[in-house]
């Protein structure tokens, strides 16, 4: 099995955490710089993570899971946690956006509509999730709060967001980082 991502990726993070004890190669690009070659010999998409196994090629950390969970013989998500990787992606692909348009110079405070999506998306996510956690619904540590943890972390690290309001999507953060995987796989040490 071979992983291609970044030590950066929440994408890519959540999917080495769910990973666990499995072994597998695990391919470190620059998909910005030099790397960028070797992404595109392996996902016409452009994006990390891609899974190999077995002959089988894998885009998407959605459909990774799937794939990986399988083999591992977890129980499929409910339609209710499906729905809580779907708020996680879209604030996730938000931010992404975001610090995108920030390297590439574009001032992303400033008020046009296309910011103001991404900012008003971003904060109704985290607030329906950290609703979600305050309520329990994130105890245990399955796939959907493996990736909520990997978007909250990202999203500090990158200091994309004001956690105002939503300071308990941080206590979650901070309660699960002796979790297994999780200090081996922080961005800040890539
Ligand atoms: N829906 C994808 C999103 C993956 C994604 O956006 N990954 C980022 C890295 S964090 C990426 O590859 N971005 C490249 C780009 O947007 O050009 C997934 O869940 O795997």
């Amino acid at each position: 099995m071979k992983l291609i991502g970044s030590t950066t990726s929440p994408y890519v993070r959540r999917i080495r955490i769910l990973l666990d004890e499995e072994p597998y190669e695990f391919i470190n690009l620059d998909i910005y710089g030099e790397g960028r070659d070797e992404l595109r010999r392996n996902n016409p998409a452009l994006k990390i993570p891609m899974l190999e196994d077995e002959g089988q090629e894998l885009y998407d950390s959605r459909i990774i899971a799937r794939y990986v969970s399988a083999k591992q013989n977890r129980d499929p998500l409910t339609w209710d946690q499906q729905n809580q990787l779907t708020l996680i992606d879209a604030a996730n692909d938000s931010a992404v956006t975001l610090l995108l348009a920030k390297r590439s110079g574009i001032d992303v405070d400033a008020d046009v509509m296309f910011f103001n999506l991404q900012r008003e998306r971003i904060m109704t996510t985290l607030r329906t999730l950290a609703a979600q956690v305050e309520e329990g619904q994130f105890e245990a540590w399955n796939y959907p709060a493996i990736c909520l943890y990997c978007l909250v972390d990202w999203l500090d690290f990158r200091d994309l967001v004001d956690f105002t309001g939503v300071e308990s999507l941080l206590a979650f953060r901070d309660s699960r980082k002796d979790k297994p995987w999780v200090a081996q796989t922080d961005p800040r040490q890539a």
